[in-house]
């Protein structure tokens, strides 16, 4: 090889690996749109766009973000003040510990864990590498509940070895969704109220598929098409029901899997599932159509809501979605038939626990740290309906999580009082072996995401099985269900049941596990977990991005602090921001002034009533009059006796 050679092969080298970057400018602003076709609705959009551009990109490439917050009420007449925005990378890692990669947790974008929220009228950059993760990702806001307006869109990294291995001849990306009719503040505010006591999650108006009503998609012959599902939505599971062509799953959550097929997978919230459907060669398309096949020359697919999640059911909401596969030449204006056999959600299982990961990982064994979350959800004294993790909501810090690693001193950083007394902080050492419990004793299922990490699924209990044994863990003759769990980073806890799930600490950061249930979130069921703190000062070190200092510097917003914003006395929380009050324990002074308010007016009420029976109208002399008189001191006599 001569030096010429040399040098382009190893250039060509490093720029595969460096990737190519992605300058990308967002302005974020409401949008008209009529998903549904029936009606319109405010929408929050990307240059005047919506649905937000999806992002492709490469492995190893980097996506140099420019956000700008242009949510003004002047384009939605409903939005009274103004709000912040920002955005989350789903399913990303930020890994710093790579130096070449140039990576800030900051990226990760959850507003107060790793950062502020961008303001009306600001920019914000993000800059971060996808380094060698690839599959299906989404991104989307993560302040407050926005995204359900609309704020979210899938971004793949693609891999060109396993597409070509695969022999793919279309890749395409499919959301599936719920809509409001209503803006996401107007929701939240019905919801998070002491009129609605149960925590009853807003019913949606309607089920989205690629962002519309009817979904259609085209289909070759002899083609082999990759379908990235992405369940965009904020609070809903969907099920996917192919009943003639088969999907073959290869990839969740990012994950390889070992292939199989399947007519019918669950996609919850923020999860993703990517599979080949085979387009079939003409003449297996002729003789399937002019089979006696229920479903005549339709191929369809049903995206069946999981009804058990929803309190109260409309009649006019649909719950059963129909769209269909599109051979060439076919008519897509013809009436799709219904499931053949009745569809009840409440029966379909679709259970990820035995999937296989590709690349088989050992199970991580006995764990350095346990850490359980009990889940409940319950009033506090304000009547509003919060969630729990061991009895505490969580509540934001007053400065972003990721600015008090930033700026603590040493000797604090393991400390977890200076992350807050209301933000379920959760300290780890690098490369220890965690396992998180979560025992449900909600009955509903939930729907966990941990930011920075996939996890192992370890164990997870039928609905109803109560609590798991935490000292089971530590057990070296326990029998486990799987050697190769399956890892992925979002799953499902059932209802009044358990999951444990296991990671190792390699990847320093301030990394947020929450309940991807959008309602559930905003009503605290979140942690924080503050990973090898020491290392992320050492890694992360040029601090606070120059876009969010100049935003901070203009609206005063403090940079340095504990959770309380205290950094003369790191230990002090006095002023941090707390969960309301607990329901007061039996009456208090105005309910006991209330109670004897009700007692007088009651007996009142009853001594009119009797009053009003026993009168007698000495005045009136009739023998009708004597002969009734007579008969009720004789009935008094009676009960008397
Ligand atoms: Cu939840």
């Amino acid at each position: 090889m001569n030096l010429l050679t040399f040098i382009i092969i190893t250039l060509n080298y490093v720029l595969t690996i460096a990737g190519k970057i992605h300058e990308l400018n967002f302005n974020i602003s409401w949008v008209d749109t009529a998903p549904e076709g029936s009606y319109t609705k405010k929408q929050i959009g990307v240059n005047g766009m919506w649905p937000p551009p999806e992002i492709h990109v490469n492995k190893n490439d980097r996506i140099v973000l420019s956000v700008t917050n242009s949510l003004s009420p002047f384009d939605n007449p409903d939005q009274l003040e103004d709000f912040n925005t920002s955005l989350h990378f789903h399913g990303l890692f930020h890994n710093i510990t790579k130096i070449a990669n140039e990576q800030s947790i900051q990226n990760d974008g959850p507003e107060m864990i790793t950062g502020y929220g961008i303001p009306y009228n600001e920019t914000l950059i993000y800059n971060f590498t996808v380094d060698d993760q690839v599959g299906t990702y989404w991104y989307h806001a993560h302040t407050g509940a926005q995204y359900i307006d609309g704020l979210r869109a899938p971004l793949v990294v693609h891999d060109e070895e396993k597409e070509r291995e695969w022999s793919i001849t279309s890749d395409r990306v499919i959301t599936v969704s719920e809509i409001y009719k209503r803006n996401y503040f107007a929701v939240m505010k019905k919801f998070l109220c002491r009129y609605n006591p149960t925590g009853a999650e807003p019913i949606p108006d309607g089920f989205l598929f690629n962002d519309s009503a009817n979904g259609t998609i085209n289909i070759n012959f002899n083609s082999k098409n990759l379908l990235r599902f992405v369940n965009v939505g904020g609070f809903v599971s969907q099920f996917i029901y192919s009943p003639r062509l088969k999907f073959k799953v290869v990839e969740i959550d990012g994950v390889y899997v070992e292939p199989f097929g399947t007519n019918l997978f669950e996609i919850g919230t923020a999860q993703r599932v990517a599979v080949i459907v085979d387009g079939l060669s003409e003449k297996e398309y002729l003789e399937e159509i002019h089979s006696d096949s229920y479903y005549g020359s339709h191929f369809p697919i049903y995206q069946i809501v999981a009804k058990s999640m929803l309190d109260v059911i409309p009649e006019d909401l649909e719950l059963i979605k129909k769209h269909r596969f599109l051979f060439p030449g076919q008519d897509n204006t013809l009436q799709l038939p219904d499931p053949k056999d009745e569809i009840d959600s409440d029966e379909l299982y679709f259970d990820d626990f035995m999937i296989r990961p590709l690349n088989r990982i050992d199970r991580y064994e006995t764990p350095d740290k346990q850490v359980e979350l009990v889940i409940k959800m319950e009033n506090l004294g304000d009547g509003i309906n919060y969630a729990f993790f061991n009895n505490i909501t969580y509540t934001p810090p007053k400065i972003p999580s990721l600015y008090t690693v930033y700026s603590s001193p040493k000797e604090h950083l393991f400390n977890s009082r200076i992350y807050g007394s209301n933000t379920n902080a959760i300290i780890l050492e690098h490369n220890d072996v965690v396992e998180i419990v979560l025992n449900n004793d909600d009955d509903n299922r939930h729907n966990f995401h941990f930011h920075g990490h996939n996890f192992q699924i370890i164990e997870r209990g039928k609905p109803d099985a109560g609590h798991y044994n935490l000292t089971e863990s530590f057990d070296e003759t326990k029998i486990y269900k799987n050697d190769y769990p399956m890892i992925r980073d979002t799953v499902f806890v059932e209802a009044n049941s358990y999951l444990v799930l296991r990671f190792v600490a390699d990847n320093p950061g301030v990394w947020f596990f929450h309940c991807h249930i959008d309602f559930h979130l905003e009503q605290g069921l979140a942690a924080v977990f503050i990973e090898a703190p020491d290392l992320v000062q050492e890694y992360d070190n040029k601090g606070i991005s120059t876009s969010m200092k100049r935003i901070s510097k203009k609206h005063s917003y403090p940079l340095i602090g504990n959770a309380a914003g205290n950094f003369h006395d790191w230990l002090s929380l006095a002023g941090e921001n707390t969960q309301a009050l607990p329901l007061p324990n039996g009456f208090t002074m105005k309910g006991y002034i209330a109670l004897l308010i009700s007692s007088l007016m009651c007996m009142y009420g009853v001594y009119t009533i009797i009053d009003f029976g026993l009168y007698v109208d000495n005045d009136d002399k009739s023998e009708e009059a004597i002969q009734r008189h007579s008969s009720m001191l004789t009935e008094l006599e009676a009960l008397i006796k």
